[in-house]
């Protein structure tokens, strides 16, 4: 009896005798691919970006997480190479789509990359072909969007069968050296339950655990779950901050001191606001959902409310430490510290420090910044380029704001430089016995 699809695509994957696509080479995509073509597979990287295909194809990765000498070996041996050509998906047997997904303007999803990968694979669907979507969407997108344009392009072709649709939220936590790509377990649901094994076979021959869910709208939401509980979670620990300013309280001592409990606990703690592509982000996929269903996500509109506020509170810092000063925050040189959206990554985007810093210029104070991961920008349309004389800059503020706690920068120093400081991160006051080195009017916290 001749095997079923299934059978000779799960053989192929045990032999690594199949070619492995990964559509989007962003920080999921590439690491993702680099973990195939690891596993034994040949592996095309697709992107749009004929620059990113050029550097791959070098050898030379443009993704912090994913060194040149890493990537190098994989592209010279010939297990990894990129094109912008999609037609290069006749001839793959799996493809994961690992593109961008954004918000509009109206705070609705943007699945447009989603959609156009769609229709790219739908044209060149065949026989045998497993189409994992990775890219993190709102509940319900693979079955009620993806499924119905590979059935109109392939009418003969069918799920679980012919070809293979599962979805399986990435997990990349960008700059993290412990958790990746590989060892971080991944979650996956299939359209149907040969499409799972399929998946899951695929999956676990490049990465070290896979958790199998009993749908794609089960491991959709999955996703969604797991960072709006980050967002809604430092949100209350920006609350807390708001509490302890009226109260008088250090946030970072209470926070600190409430971690020590060994149980039942989790450590979140204030910042300038919620910044990088999904947390600030995901979140609204869920509550735009749920919207359409008549429902209102209460909790995540909540601390959406109060993470976008925390640029506006920390410039009332600013001008209040001024204040006391005797200065207007008009015309006050304020220095920046730290525009990316975490520390020790380059990444600009959703960075609250940017929002802080156009505020500070609307109410006519002069700005700048420095950033060691971040050497320019433009901020609207005003070129921003980072201090090269730090020390002199610090000296030279009125006031200095920590937004971002790079480990490379010494704190201790730039406090003795600074005039008045205001620190989102609490650099410093981890510590009970330092709070009191620093007097109130030098330190807003
Ligand atoms: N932040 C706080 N307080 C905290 C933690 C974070 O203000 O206690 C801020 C950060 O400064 C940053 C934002 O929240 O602006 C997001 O921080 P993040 O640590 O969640 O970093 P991301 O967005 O790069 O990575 C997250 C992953 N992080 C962790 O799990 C630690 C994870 O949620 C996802 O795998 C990933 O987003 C993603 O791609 O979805």
């Amino acid at each position: 009896m001749s095997k079923t699809v299934q059978q000779s695509i799960e053989d192929r994957i045990a032999s690594r005798d199949l070619r492995v696509a990964i559509l989007g080479l962003g920080y999921v995509g590439l690491p993702l691919a680099a973990a195939f073509a690891e596993a034994g597979f040949s592996v095309i990287g697709i992107d749009v970006d004929e620059k990113k295909v050029r550097l791959i194809n070098r050898g030379a990765s443009y993704i912090e997480d994913i060194p040149n000498d890493r990537l190098a070996p994989l592209v010279a041996s010939g297990s990894l190479r990129a094109t912008s050509d999609f037609n290069i998906l006749d001839t793959c047997d799996s493809v994961s789509v690992c593109v961008p997904t954004p918000l509009r303007k109206t705070g609705a999803p943007d699945i447009s990359h989603i959609l156009s990968a769609t229709d790219a694979i739908a044209k060149r669907l065949h026989p045998g072909m497993i189409i994992v979507l990775e890219s993190t969407t709102y509940p319900g997108t693979t079955t009620e969007v993806i499924l119905p344009r590979f059935h109109q392009e392939a009418m003969n072709l069918g799920v679980g069968k012919d070809f293979f649709l599962c979805f399986s939220p990435e997990r990349v936590d960008p700059g993290r050296k412990d958790w990746t790509t590989k060892n971080t377990p991944k979650v996956m649901g299939g359209v149907t339950s040969s499409c799972l094994q399929v998946g899951q076979a695929l999956y676990e021959s490049a990465i070290e655990s896979v958790v199998p869910v009993s749908s794609t709208e089960a491991a959709e939401l999955t996703k969604l779950v797991e960072n709006t509980f980050r967002a809604v979670n430092i949100g209350l620990a920006n609350e807390v901050l708001l509490i302890c300013d009226k109260l008088g309280l250090n946030a970072w001592e209470v926070i600190e001191a409430a971690a020590t409990k060994p149980f039942g606990f989790m450590k979140f703690l204030p910042g300038p606001g919620l910044g990088g592509h999904c947390i600030p982000i995901d979140p609204q996929y869920l509550s735009w959902k749920l919207r359409t269903l008549g429902y209102t996500a209460r909790f995540i509109e909540l601390a959406t409310e109060i993470n976008t506020a925390m640029p506006k509170y920390w410039v009332h810092c600013i001008q209040d430490i001024l204040n006391e000063d005797g200065k207007p925050l008009r015309g006050s040189n304020v220095l920046v510290i730290g525009v990316a959206y975490k520390k020790n990554v380059g990444d600009l985007r959703e960075s609250p420090a940017l929002d802080i810093l156009k505020l500070l210029r609307d109410k006519g104070a002069e700005i700048s910044y420095h950033d060691p991961l971040v050497s320019a920008f433009t901020l609207d349309e005003l070129e921003m380029v980072s201090v090269t004389d730090l020390d002199r800059a610090l000296e030279s503020a009125d006031c200095v704001l920590i937004a971002t706690d790079h480990a490379s920068y010494d704190w201790a120093e730039l406090y003795a430089r600074a005039r008045l400081v205001v620190d989102t991160r609490a650099t410093l006051h981890r510590e009970q016995d330092e709070i009191l080195q620093y007097s109130q009017e030098q330190v807003k916290l």
